[in-house]
């Protein structure tokens, strides 16, 4: 029953239109790795430093991932061990704070993400949340405005990093604000690894003294996370994760992120990131002329955040509707959203996993034509599917 439910949901994934921003599709080598009996081995402590024996070659695959990432995120530390994102930013949180320190990050109705200092997450329940948010014309970043927060409230964390964020993030203005207070500065890039990676969005490399990542959205990697930065803060981030916060890593997960960081250290990465690019400009460009209003008037990313509220629709009400028709969005909170999270006013939505699949401008277009047509009701299944068809993810085999 198990493998039957297995092959479904692998099923569903070539079906359905796929454009949660914060997805992706695996490679089919990523998935084999992570189900090796890698799986097997306790490895607690760093390669060289165990307190476990028989490391031999697990040492040796843990080392070449830390390199690996080094290398593919031109920094001097990388630690490859973290389970997820969440546990990631929360080192940060060990290595430089104690309970009841001030941290800001942008608030999460604004587009930051839980971990961020949100009051239902440890990070604002153990810490003292002094969120930035967007300008409210603009819907973007607002330096002078955080520059305000940041020197009333002197946070000793400041948060650069996002989930509903279309637009590039400044890391240099970020430092700038933190060197002024003496702040550490943690750079959040899981969303837009990849487009990092690929030189289409700019680097947060050496303004943020810490980085952290995880591997499965533009990175396209198996899930997980990574911890980096600046080599001075090694060993309180090492400590931080193990024994702070975790045990035993996942060795399996460890490999196949390295196998991930290999292909994304190949041209056909960067031609991908530049992919999804592309494909989000031409997606911006099609519900302009449709009529949709973007937060923030468009995209530079991956992501596109659409208010909804001159189409008569709520966000969940459309996600609920288009996912009948097999296109899959998140339903989002807008900036100053006037309607609860149960019923946000926007859609989120991205093309990672449409450039994946190797979708053109046109078919980005397409998706947009039946996104409008599903909205005002029209039933577009058969249509979803027989694109979906041309450009399938996975062999039955997976
Ligand atoms: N769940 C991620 C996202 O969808 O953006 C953030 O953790």
């Amino acid at each position: 029953m198990l493998e039957d439910l297995i092959k479904k949901e692998v099923e569903r994934q070539n079906q359905d239109l796929g454009l949660i921003p914060s997805e992706n599709y695996a490679s089919p080598r990523v998935l084999k790795i992570m189900g090796t009996p890698l799986s097997n081995k306790y490895a607690e402590g760093y390669p060289g430093k165990r307190y476990y024996q028989g490391m031999k070659w697990v040492d040796k695959i843990e080392s070449y991932a830390i390199e690996l990432a080094k290398r593919v995120f031109k920094v001097p530390y990388a630690n490859v061990q973290p389970h997820a994102g969440a546990i990631a930013n929360l080192a940060v949180y060990l290595a430089f704070l104690k309970p009841g320190d001030k941290v800001m990050g942008m608030s999460l109705d604004a587009g930051g993400h839980l971990t961020h200092g949100s009051k239902v997450n440890i990070t604002g329940k153990w810490f003292q949340s002094v969120p930035y948010t967007v300008n409210k014309e603009t819907e973007m970043l607002d330096f002078d405005e955080i520059r305000k927060i940041a020197l009333k409230e002197k946070p000793k964390l400041i948060i650069a990093g996002y989930s509903a964020y279309p637009r590039q993030v400044d890391f240099k203005e970020f430092k700038e604000i933190a060197r002024e207070i003496d702040a550490i500065l943690l750079a959040d890039i899981s969303h837009i690894a990849g487009l990092i990676v690929g030189e289409i969005h700019s680097h947060p490399y050496p303004y943020a003294d810490v980085i952290t990542t995880t591997t499965h959205k533009t990175l396209r990697g198996p899930r997980g996370a990574l911890l980096m930065g600046k080599e001075k803060y090694a060993k309180i981030l090492d400590k931080a994760i193990f024994p702070g916060l975790q045990g035993g890593p996942l060795e399996h997960v460890i490999a196949a992120k390295a196998a991930a960081l290999e292909e994304a250290s190949t041209k056909e990465f960067k031609e991908y990131a530049k992919k999804i690019v592309k494909l989000a400009k031409a997606m911006e460009e099609e519900f302009l002329n449709r009529g949709y209003r973007l937060v923030s008037g468009g995209t530079d990313t991956h992501l596109l955040l659409i208010d909804l509220r001159n189409k008569g629709i709520n966000g969940k009400k459309a996600a609920v509707l288009l996912e009948k028709n097999h296109i899959i969005v998140n339903a989002n909170s807008i900036p100053f959203d006037p309607n609860p999270p149960t019923k946000p006013s926007g859609i989120r939505l991205g093309t990672p996993m449409m450039a994946t699949r190797g979708m053109e401008v046109d078919d980005a277009k397409y998706v947009v034509e039946l996104i409008d047509r599903a909205l005002q009701g029209e039933d577009v299944k058969e249509e979803v599917l027989n694109l979906t068809k041309l450009y399938p993810v996975y062999e039955e085999s997976v």
